[in-house]
């Protein structure tokens, strides 16, 4: 199958996730992605959290599928003469190194560049250039808690609470997936290459941008509707507003209030809840599921602005509702009146959801060393293409092929192995 960004070569010089996760969409998509690693070091996820003993962690078979593996000690004059060698033939060059740690390397943007003016220089850092904090190196959660995504998220009498999704690792990536594809159709306007950055912090900002808006409502008005400290009650059940922006548990955000709320089992099993949301124009069909029709037309119910004191006395009558049902059940009586809602679901039960492996979104990938193992496929999906998720490469499987394509001999080779560049 002809891939869209078949032809574009890559330099990938990530490690971890937040670059990582960049490269691997690209390659996904056609790119010719080259990840280049410390000589019997490689990227440091190889090693980590390996749950079987010699062969390549999870972390980095998940995150490095499709790439070529090229060991490079950049540090050698040898070393240094290949990189400039594969700059002067790539369309980008990525990287997620601590703050300077490429400049140091003798590669900043200009001397890039100058080797190649037509390269993509796409880069990673925890916090923007000029940044007060640009020297600080960072890991996800350092992002989620410099990106607003901690404070705001949580229950208001515990700490702000990291989230289990990679807002700052793979969210950064994605995000500087999109300026490199962008960067790329400028060049074909401009001939001309151009760094792209993207900072961490910016990026959970982003994902973060309601909680902002929350931020200029909550300094005008004093309160936030939507959030279950709203009604300011005497008792502090559900906290109470302070000047910046509360941790609101489970709740839904704009007209939507909802909750997660118990099933059938949930004294034994810690996920049987389901997300429950009281769309504002779906009230009469909620009370048709439920089975209170003197709900429907009553005044004291039949608007949000009237059941906002009630929400969580509802949520309450729900949980009866709920008591004799599984969280699949109860989505299943759910869905015929149009409720948005959804089973918490578990890992293992999304490892195994028929549906994900049928779409491609939980995959079975080969690997030389581990057997097959699961990863996440595309989430994106095209009509014309179905990208092939293949295995993750061995540290410095095409380090041979890949200086054989720069025109280097065996001989030439050889003495690169002999002397540790490679
Ligand atoms: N050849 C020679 N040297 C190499 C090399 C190679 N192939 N690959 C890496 N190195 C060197 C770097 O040049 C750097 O050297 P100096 O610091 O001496 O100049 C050194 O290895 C360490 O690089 P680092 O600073 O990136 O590594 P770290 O483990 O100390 O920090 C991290 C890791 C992620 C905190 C840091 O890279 C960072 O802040 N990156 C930017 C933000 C980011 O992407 N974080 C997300 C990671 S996913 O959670």
């Amino acid at each position: 199958m002809n891939l869209p960004l078949e032809g574009i070569k890559i330099i990938d010089f990530t490690g971890v996730q937040a670059g990582p996760a960049c490269t691997q969409l690209l390659a996904w998509f056609g790119a010719d992605v080259i990840k280049v690693e410390r000589p019997g070091v490689g990227d440091i996820t190889r090693n980590q959290l390996r749950d079987i003993p010699d062969a390549d962690a999870l972390y980095f078979t998940m995150l490095n599928s499709n790439k070529r593996s090229l060991t490079l000690d950049t540090k050698t004059p040898e070393g240094k003469e290949i990189l400039e060698k594969l700059i002067r033939e790539s369309d980008v060059f990525v990287e997620n190194f601590g703050p300077g740690a490429v400049d140091r390397m003798g590669f900043p943007w200009e001397h890039i560049k100058e080797l190649n003016p037509k390269i993509i220089f796409a880069s990673v850092k925890g916090f923007s250039e000029g940044h007060h904090y640009e020297d600080l190196k960072v890991y996800e959660n350092v992002a989620q808690c410099a990106g607003g995504a901690a404070s705001t998220t949580g229950f208001w009498d515990g700490p702000p609470t990291v989230s289990a999704a990679a807002l700052g690792d793979s969210n950064s990536g994605m995000h500087l997936a999109i300026g490199i594809l962008t960067a790329l159709i400028g060049r074909q306007k401009t001939g001309k290459g151009q760094k792209v950055a993207v900072s961490m912090q910016d990026c959970v900002l982003n994902l973060c941008r309601v909680k902002l808006r929350d931020q200029q409502r909550l300094d005008r008005l004093g309160y936030l509707e939507e959030y279950p400290q709203y009604p300011i009650r005497a008792d502090g059940k559900y906290g109470t507003f302070s000047d910046v922006v509360p941790r609101g548990g489970n709740a839904g955000g704009g007209g939507q209030p909802g909750w997660v709320l118990k099933c059938k089992g949930w004294e034994t099993d810690s996920n049987a809840y389901i997300y429950f949301t009281i769309q504002s124009n779906a009230w009469a069909p909620i009370c048709k599921a439920l089975n209170k029709p003197e709900w429907t037309d009553d005044p004291a119910y039949n608007t949000p602005a009237a059941r906002q004191d009630k929400l969580f006395d509802i949520f309450a009558v729900i949980e009866v509702w709920l008591k004799d049902k599984t969280k699949f059940e109860a989505v299943d009586i759910l869905r015929k009146f149009d409720i948005p809602c959804s089973p918490v679901l578990t890992m293992k039960e999304i490892a195994n959801d028929p549906s994900l492996r049928a779409s491609g979104t939980i995959t079975e990938v080969p690997h030389k060393k581990r057997g097959s193992y699961l990863t996440v496929g595309s989430p994106i999906k095209f009509s014309d293409m179905t990208p092939e998720i293949k295995s993750s490469p061995l540290l410095g499987e095409h380090t041979d092929e890949v200086l054989a394509d720069l025109g280097y001999n065996q001989k030439q080779i050889a003495e690169l192995h002999e002397i540790k560049a490679v």
